[in-house]
């Protein structure tokens, strides 16, 4: 049976990130998805112009109607927005999927700069870092979560450190955003006490949206299809590698994934 993902995340409409960009990822990788809707954003390839959070009884309703029905084999989640959403898919899951693994994206700041998680949320997205199988913040986000600067590949296995002590099971690190001019970028995936390194190619393209995401989706296809977090990862990074290289431009701003 093909395996069932659920991804809780907020809309992008241009599609470059966020849910559009999820479900595409899931599809390319032959998986069925289902999508909870955290918030909507307005935007382009440039910039995020507004954000809109649905009530939160309509979140929760999603959610239960959701989870009586279907039981889902992996649970990846990107933008969470705010508190109040936090807890609300947190608590829920906590009854009503228990065992069921979560990805947890711990998305902050869009590619344009733009902020996607209320700065007071983020002592509650801490606290849902305990719920995850894994979580997979950028050098800025790790930063925030481990309460330290990222300079260089030790700072990173420092950071992974003290996030896993959030208590969450795996932490992936991704490099990407270290200020750097060396001509790889470091992804780094702290599981069972074990420290493995990834080292991509830099590709000279300036600005891609979407690849955070669409990374964290990719390895929760893979989990559900019974990869190991070191397989899925390595797999997951070797299709997002391939989607940069044929990355395009849709519109004025950022370039975006093509996921077919
Ligand atoms: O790339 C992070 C991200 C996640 N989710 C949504 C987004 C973005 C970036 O713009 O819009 C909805």
């Amino acid at each position: 049976m093909v395996k069932k993902i659920l991804i809780i995340a907020g809309s992008d409409p241009s599609g470059g990130a966020g849910i559009q960009t999820d479900i595409k990822t899931a599809t390319a990788h032959h998986t069925y998805s289902a999508a909870v809707i955290t918030c909507l954003t307005a935007q382009n390839t440039q910039k995020v112009t507004a954000i809109y959070n649905p009530p939160i009884a309509f979140l929760q309703n999603q959610l239960d109607t959701l989870l009586s029905d279907i039981a889902f084999d992996v649970i990846k989640i990107g933008m969470l927005g705010n508190a109040q959403v936090i807890d609300c898919v947190s608590k829920t899951l906590k009854k009503k999927a228990k065992n069921v693994p979560i990805i947890l994206d711990t998305v902050m700041v869009a590619t344009s700069g733009d902020c996607l998680l209320d700065s007071t949320a983020i002592k509650d997205l801490k606290k849902f870092v305990a719920q995850s199988f894994l979580v997979t913040p950028n050098v800025d986000e790790a930063q925030i979560l481990a309460d330290m600067q990222i300079f260089n590949v030790s700072d990173m296995k420092k950071a992974a450190f003290k996030i896993k002590q959030l208590g969450c099971e795996n932490v992936l690190i991704k490099g990407g955003h270290l200020k750097s001019n060396h001509s790889h970028i470091t992804n780094l995936l702290l599981c069972d006490n074990k420290y493995v390194m990834i080292k991509n190619r830099k590709i000279n393209i300036d600005n891609i949206h979407g690849t955070g995401c669409a990374l964290a989706s990719a390895i929760a296809c893979n989990i559900a299809n019974n990869d190991d977090v070191i397989l899925a990862l390595r797999k997951a990074n070797r299709y997002i590698s391939d989607r940069i290289k044929k990355s395009i431009m849709v519109g004025k701003g950022s370039h975006v994934l093509q996921h077919c």
